[in-house]
């Protein structure tokens, strides 16, 4: 069947949402990631700030030698993630087969909703106006019969724009475009790809299969597939929870080790608690940092058994953070741990040793406490200090993003 589908994009995100809420710095040059003196990096970068070459992912003193007059913001991480929220439920009230991609963009199935809007094209100009409307935020937006060529139309038709490739036109919609506007095509795969002469996503679809497998493996039946603008993949709701984290972003930007452990203490017991809760065991538990110039890094290990204890994630999540933060070091504005690869517990249980079988005895007996009297009623010596840090409710410490991942 014939599917219409929408890819949504926010346009320079985190310098849009500093615009919306600070009207001065309209029209002008603007990046968000750091004070240009600071060794990070651009996050973020205002479509006046791109007209001197600057880019996400740019060092900061350079975007400051391209463009001194530029104004440049720190940046405040929980705005963005409450602006992100809106505009997916914005996008959730247009269709709710709709799939969140990262922080400022999404895909929309749209199949079937032309008669609802009058035209598939009207009903792209809604979802602008609402977001514009009430978050003061330009989205772009391309439309195609599949996610990859909507993805490449509403980037192809930035900032503010609304591009529709019709049925058909596919593959000579992409032909004449640089591969590296093909979503997958990083830099690396974009360097074999020069080597080898190929240098439009139309030469790229020109390539026999066989030749790209064999530099690429099966990768290179995706590229194959993507250049001639085929992709059958669904349009998928976040439905079965994947994964589960808690993270939360510091007030003030901290080096404090035993700080940053009894927070990713409290995180782990709220992680562990929710597991137990949706009766899941975890395969994988994930670390996430952001350091103070933004830069974000995640570190991942795969547990040899799948477990659900608290001490499990914590103590995975400490080796991690002590490995981070010997590499980096940098001050820490945010951490998270998370746990991913999540199975229904089955057998496996009766294979956990006997030191596991206690703390699940001992997570389950707190939970119940917890339950009764309040996530705060019990605590680990860890987690007491948090108390003069965070503010305390019933029901845990107020972080700055109590849940913003799933
Ligand atoms: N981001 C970041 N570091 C990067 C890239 C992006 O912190 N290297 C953040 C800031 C962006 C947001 O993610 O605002 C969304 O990323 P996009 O790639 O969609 O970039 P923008 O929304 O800023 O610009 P565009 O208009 O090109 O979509
Ligand atoms: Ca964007």
């Amino acid at each position: 069947m014939a599917r219409t589908i929408m890819h949504i994009d926010l346009d320079a995100f985190f310098v849009s949402v500093e615009q919306a809420l600070n009207p001065e710095l309209k029209g002008k040059p603007v990046v968000v990631g750091g004070k240009p003196d600071h060794r990070g990096v651009v996050a973020s970068a205002s479509y006046e700030a791109r007209a001197f070459g600057l880019y996400a992912g740019m060092p900061l003193v350079t975007a400051s030698r391209l463009c001194p007059q530029a104004i440049f913001i720190e940046g405040n991480f929980s705005r963005y993630s409450e602006a992100s929220e809106k505009f997916m439920a914005i996008l959730a009230d247009f269709s709710p087969f709709l799939e969140p991609m990262g922080i400022d963009e999404a895909y929309l199935d749209a199949t079937g909703f032309e008669s609802l809007y009058g035209s598939i094209h009207q009903m792209a100009k809604e979802i602008k106006k609402r977001v514009r409307d009430e978050l003061g935020l330009s989205a772009s937006v391309g439309i195609a019969r599949n996610k990859v060529v909507a993805k490449v139309a509403s980037d192809l038709s930035k900032p503010d724009g609304l591009l529709i490739v019709a049925t058909g036109k596919e593959r000579s919609f992409l032909a004449p475009l640089a591969i590296d506007k093909l979503p997958r095509v990083g830099k690396k795969t974009e360097q074999i790809l020069r080597g080898l002469g190929i240098n439009t996503i139309g030469e790229l679809s020109n390539m026999p299969l066989s030749a790209l497998k064999s530099h690429f493996g099966v990768f290179g039946e995706v590229l194959h597939k993507f250049a001639n603008g085929i992709d059958d993949s669904e349009v998928k709701p976040p439905s079965e929870t994947k994964s589960i984290s808690r993270e939360t972003t510091f007030g003030k930007d901290t080096r404090d080790r035993p700080f940053l452990k009894a927070t990713l203490r409290y995180l782990s017991e709220r992680v562990g608690a929710e597991l137990r809760e949706r009766g899941k065991l975890a395969r994988c538990v994930t670390l996430k940092l952001r350091y103070a110039d933004f830069t974000t890094i995640t570190r991942r290990h795969t547990l040899k058994q799948s477990n659900d204890a608290d001490q499990t994630i914590f103590d995975t999540g400490v080796q991690l953070l002590n490995r981070a933060l010997t590499a980096q070091r940098q001050p820490v504005r945010l951490i998270g741990i998370g746990v991913s690869n999540l199975v229904e517990p089955k057998r496996q249980l009766d294979m956990l040793d006997s030191s596991a079988q206690r703390w699940r005895q001992l997570d389950r007996a707190i939970d119940r406490i917890r339950k009764k009297y309040g996530f705060t009623a019990i605590q680990t010596g860890r987690t007491l200090r948090l108390k003069d840090i965070f503010p305390e409710t019933e029901s845990g410490y107020t972080l700055q993003t109590p849940s913003l991942s799933r």
